[in-house]
């Protein structure tokens, strides 16, 4: 519990000094001696009783600091995200070293003001400032170092990992096909099956229909968690360092551990944040649970009872998806008879050609037909919109902010395929928030919580209805009525099969920051929790030693991720409310507000706030609701929901 509990009510939602990525590389700021000194010099006077006057003062220092090393480490973090070498990794730890030094000193020195009463605005910049580190490390000597390295250490290992598939027992022939598909490639080119990396392995995963293939895919990629290195060292060795450094530095902030000091984000108590998410939980429970009973009945269809049998839960490998975290690639398998809507976003893609860049420029077509201004030049110029052939980089996309204004960018490895494509406007949503928000204080230049950041491209995306692709060509008609079932499948199987996934990561990390679990307990705590939310299981027992957590991006990159359970419920009360305004009457899922300049004005509106008022007030500037609410997103679904509970009828759910 953080020790000055009364100002929960102010906290911001900022990360000071990673604000300028979403969801993309930690950066810190560095330091120079004079700031330093100057820092040492207010700490010094705090014995002195502070003044409204001395904060103001701190707040300034600390806003311009942000400002420029922000930039400098947004721009060494780029290059090392987009080239991973010894050099780039060495560059990165020594920046983010100095950046956590530096935040440990003010998120420290900001505490000199916790009794003292100030203006609002100010308030909120000194809780951010508090806030501000992703990762704290403690003070003592050597920490902050400590911890940067086995940060960019894990970072690394994750995207640089790759596995070999050259010695199965399953043809060559087979694997080498997924492999060109996955890629994009012709029948026939030449493709590598000794080492295949993660981002060929996750399109791979949403393809392939062989069991054997897909247990052995999913169970080699986590192997990469586990594998030691030169020196011996594992992702899981380091993730127990990191865990124990950071926990030091939150407490010496006066936080219970990191993951109380990352439910401090949302403008509430940190228990207070974690019972909002049960209850949002329990609003679409129920509909996840009908979903993955009609699931887990069609796999059992297709794969027979010894693979997925009826009364279990569904194997982790067969959902379509490396972490079974969306369900949208087994549409073919679990879609509803008579209501198939008859296309596929990626058949589309396809055939009409798109490349990466077009999927890009469509998504910004889209903010422009709302009444954003175009992406800059340096957009185009700068972003990596593909994987470079030569080198390594991360391939987990990410949209940046460089410097603090229009230097936006993406960091993709698209492929032509629907995931990507609805990956593309969840980036640009990104970008359009970090560009809307631009006047703002360095330190609210963030969203307004970390799931509104998360939400914002996904509402977009929402709006990608058969009406909108035959808008821009992409289909030539649209289904009736009578396949609604099938496109809310399609959805459901995206967007709800997600919740549980969303919600659980976090679970584990809460629990592990808390120590209520210890490294030899990791995997067997990360199972417990992905069968009881998602009814998964894993395609063969689980050794306690492994990792399983490693193998998803977000755990050794240490990005929060109850943000994106957030945004999935936020992105329906922002889709619902948008479709009220453009005076759309019929069904949700069919509401596209593509080319809706007034609900572009309400949006920007709300993106211009970035995180300088409290995020209820955010949430009710464009949905006239202070509240979240699973209510948007039981609407949208409703039908289907009635859909799966006749189709479910005499089989028995649950697992
Ligand atoms: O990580 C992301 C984005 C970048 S913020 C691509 N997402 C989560 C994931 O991939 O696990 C978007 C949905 C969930
Ligand atoms: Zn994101």
């Amino acid at each position: 519990m953080q020790k000055n509990n009364r100002l929960f009510a102010v906290a911001s939602a900022t990360t000071l000094l990673t604000a300028l990525t979403a969801c993309g590389a930690e950066v810190g700021i560095p330091s120079t001696d004079a700031a330093a000194a100057e820092v040492e010099a207010s700490t010094a006077a705090s014995t002195e009783p502070s003044t409204v006057e001395d904060a103001a003062a701190f707040v300034k220092k600390v806003e311009d600091w942000t400002r420029e090393y922000g930039e400098y480490a947004a721009r060494v973090a780029w290059l090392q995200a987009t080239n991973i070498t010894f050099d780039s990794n060495w560059l990165q730890t020594k920046v983010a070293a100095e950046g956590t030094e530096k935040g440990v000193q003010f998120a420290n020195e900001a505490k000199r003001f916790n009794d003292l009463d100030l203006p609002p605005v100010m308030r909120r910049k000194i809780e951010a400032i508090k806030l501000g580190l992703n990762v704290p490390a403690p003070e003592r000597p050597g920490a902050a170092a400590a911890l940067a390295e086995v940060e960019t250490r894990m970072g690394s290992t994750y995207s640089t990992g790759a596995i070999d598939l050259s010695s199965s027992s399953i043809p060559a022939d087979e694997i080498a096909a997924a492999l060109r598909s996955a890629r994009g490639l012709d029948a026939g080119a030449e493709v590598d099956l000794t080492s295949v990396p993660g981002v060929d392995l996750e399109a791979m995963m949403g393809k392939v229909r062989n069991p054997a293939l897909l247990a052995e895919m999913w169970t080699k990629w986590r192997d990469v968690p586990v594998r030691p290195d030169g020196d011996g060292r594992t992702m899981k060795d380091d993730y127990a360092a990191m865990v124990e450094l950071g926990n030091d530095g939150a407490r010496e902030l006066g936080f219970e551990d990191v993951g109380s000091m990352w439910r401090a984000r949302y403008d509430m108590e940190p228990a207070a944040f974690a019972a909002e998410t049960d209850r949002l939980w329990g609003q679409v429970k129920p509909l996840y649970e009908q979903l993955h009973c009609h699931v887990r009945a069609e796999l059992n269809e297709v794969y027979g009872d010894a693979a997925v049998p009826l009364d279990k839960p569904i194997r982790a490998d067969l959902l379509g998806n490396m972490w079974a975290q969306s369900w949208g690639n087994i549409y073919d398998l679990v879609a509803p008879e008579d209501a198939d809507p008859g296309y596929d976003l990626t058949q589309l893609l396809t055939d009409k050609g798109y490349t990466p860049l077009q999927m890009v420029k469509t998504g910004e077509a889209f903010f422009s037909s709302l009444g954003f201004a175009p992406l800059p030049e340096t957009f185009w110029e700068r972003s990596q919109i593909t994987k470079p052939a030569d080198r390594e980089v991360v391939c987990h996309a990410s949209a940046w902010d460089l410097d603090w204004a229009d230097d936006i960018r993406i960091k993709m490895c698209t492929k032509v395929n629907a995931d990507d494509f609805l990956t593309v406007h969840h980036e640009l949503g990104h970008n359009y928030y970090q560009r809307a928000y631009q006047d703002k204080s360095v330190l609210f230049q963030t969203g307004a919580n970390g799931g509104f950041h998360e939400a914002i491209g996904d509402m977009v995306a929402l709006s990608i209805t058969p009406d909108y692709l035959k808008t821009i060509g992409l289909l030539e008609t649209t289904p009736d009525a009578s396949k609604d079932i099938g496109l809310l499948m399609q959805q459901a199987l995206e967007k709800i099969a997600f919740m549980p996934f969303g919600l659980l990561m976090d679970k584990w990390r809460w629990k592990v920051f808390a120590e209520e679990v210890a490294p030899q307990g990791y995997n067997d705590a990360w199972w417990r929790l992905r069968e009881e939310y998602q009814g998964v299981t894993p395609p063969s027992d689980r050794p306690s030693s492994a990792f399983d957590p490693g193998s998803k991006y977000h755990i050794p990159a240490n990005v929060s991720y109850t943000r994106y359970f957030i945004a999935h419920i936020l992105q329906f009360q922002f889709h619902k409310a948008a479709c009220d305004m453009s005076g759309w009457d019929g069904p949700l899922h069919r509401c596209s507000v593509y080319g809706s300049k007034e609900v572009g004005e309400r949006f920007n509106a709300m993106l211009e706030m970035g995180a300088e008022k409290p995020w209820p007030e955010a949430l009710e500037a464009f949905t006239g609701s202070a509240r979240m609410d699973g209510e948007a997103v039981v609407a949208y679904f409703r039908p289907l929901m009635e859909w799966l509970e006749k189709e479910n009828e005499g089989r028995s759910c649950g697992w």
